[in-house]
């Protein structure tokens, strides 16, 4: 039990927990680095304390500190949010053995999720339909890797067994290139992760990019929350989500959904999860699983009016689902555009002084965002600085709030992503909906944007 949330993550994401935690009674502890005092959420927060220096690895990277802080405050669990600590095994373990509350899964089940050799064999064993590939991490010696190979067929994917993300793959599409592959992406793994593990799956060349959201609680109960399209990505940075991902029969959304929440049950899992697949042909194929809450979980509350972070704080309380598989419903259409301090065309970081913001508003529209007039954003982090989303009976009616949404919006002072929103929104491939993973790359180097650039 606990009656207090340390939030061990800053900007959009720490607001959202904040006020998830306020809705529902708790008290909150904001910690932050010294670059971050002045974020809207840190205002909010029943306590703020500052935990270090603007880099990461100094702050918010600080395990020891974190709980020190989460301790010194009277905090009886921990939020990671996403990205920074949210997936480390080592400080979920760290926050149970301190007799501290990590919002999020059992460290066993991030551990068992982290490796994605362990990870693909749960889902294996769970009938979750997995991309074709080696039978666990590769062997050492180079004729059975060369069967292997041969087995799964080309083109293949090497891919690190501690990876993820897109960190740590290589493409090969003639076995003459495929002991070396292995060797580099062997060597990187162990230098980025400290895990030289590898395996190797069939290259999809064209796939989507479609996700299930899953809750699971402490007491045997799981649903999925329906699916989210993030096939609107350039270099493994989604920037469109959508749902429902157009174009693919509800039947088969719904059988895959049904195994992720079996997979729950089977691995032990509780907590908000996302499973990743490809999907290509009218096949899913699952390649890997998240252990936290996404940047686009509104996309799902949006559709099923699930309050994905109220659910979170719920089910680390102890406190059965609020809902049974039977009780959710998928209405209209939500898509979400991600707002980036960056260049619109050519994704340069743009970090300084926000000098107006004005937020659109009107029926079917949310924006999560941290940012207001006069705030400076610091160039220590990544570059979102807010999410756009709209909500419709169609998706035609959610794409037409989105593109008045993205007229109304007013961000000075810096650049956004917002101009490229705005093309994307009119753009016939996205317009007619489900295309692959490489749309919006084919779409930059063909120069379909050179003329919005000015
Ligand atoms: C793949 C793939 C094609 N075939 N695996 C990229 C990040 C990580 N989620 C896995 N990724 C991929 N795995 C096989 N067997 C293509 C990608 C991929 C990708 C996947 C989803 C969204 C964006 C992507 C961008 C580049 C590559």
């Amino acid at each position: 039990m606990f009656d207090t949330v340390l939030i061990a993550n800053r900007g959009e994401i720490a607001l959202r927990v904040v006020r998830a935690c306020k809705a529902l009674g708790l008290k909150t502890v904001a910690v932050h680095s010294e670059a971050d005092a002045n974020l809207r959420h840190v205002a909010l927060a029943d306590q703020a304390i500052c935990i270090g220096p603007a880099p990461s690895p100094k702050s918010y990277l600080q395990k020891g500190e974190i709980i020190l802080a989460a301790k010194l405050a009277g905090a009886g669990a921990i939020h990671p949010g996403y990205g920074f600590l949210s997936e480390s095994a080592e400080f979920a373990e760290m926050v149970e053995n301190a007799g501290i509350t990590f919002i999020g899964p059992p460290s066993a089940a991030i551990r068992l999720m982290g490796d994605k050799v362990s990870a693909k064999r749960a889902m294996t064993d769970s009938g979750v339909p997995c991309v074709p590939g080696s039978d666990g991490a590769l062997p050492e010696d180079n004729a059975l890797i060369r069967e292997v190979a041969d087995r799964v067929g080309y083109p293949l994917i090497v891919k690190a067994a501690g990876g993820g993300g897109g960190r740590g793959m290589r493409i090969v599409r003639e076995p003459a290139e495929l002991l070396q592959a292995v060797a580099m992406t062997r060597e990187e793994a162990g230098r980025a992760f400290g895990n030289p593990s590898v395996y190797v799956e069939r290259f999809l060349e064209m796939p989507r990019h479609v996700e299930i959201q899953v809750l699971a609680d402490k007491h045997g109960n799981a649903v999925w929350l329906g699916e989210r399209d993030c096939s609107m990505q350039r270099r493994n940075q989604k920037i469109i989500e959508e749902s429902p991902a157009p174009g693919i029969d509800r039947a088969e959304i719904a059988r895959i959904g049904e195994l992720c929440a079996k997979a729950c049950i089977d691995v032990g899992y509780t907590g908000a999860g996302t499973f990743e697949f490809l999907y290509e042909d009218g096949s899913f194929f699952f390649i890997e699983m998240n252990t936290r809450v996404q940047v686009e979980h509104p996309v799902t509350e949006l559709v099923t009016g699930v309050d994905i972070v109220a659910e979170q704080l719920r089910i680390a309380l102890g406190d059965p689902l609020s809902m049974t598989q039977a009780d959710i419903r998928f209405e209209g259409h939500a898509i979400e555009c991600r707002l980036n301090a960056e260049n619109p065309w050519t994704f340069a970081p743009s970090p300084g002084r926000v000098t107006d913001w004005i937020a659109p508003g009107g029926p079917g529209v949310r924006v999560e965002s941290h940012m207001y007039a006069g705030y400076t954003i610091p160039p220590n982090y990544d570059s979102l600085i807010g999410k756009l989303l709209t909500h419709g009976a169609s998706r035609e009616q959610a794409v037409a709030r989105m593109r008045v949404a993205l007229e109304e919006i007013c961000v000075e002072g810096i650049d956004t992503t917002v101009p490229l929103h705005r093309e994307l929104m009119r753009e016939p491939g996205f317009r007619d909906g489900g295309f692959d993973i490489h749309h919006l790359e084919r779409l930059i180097d063909g120069g379909a944007f050179n003329g919005a650039k000015g």
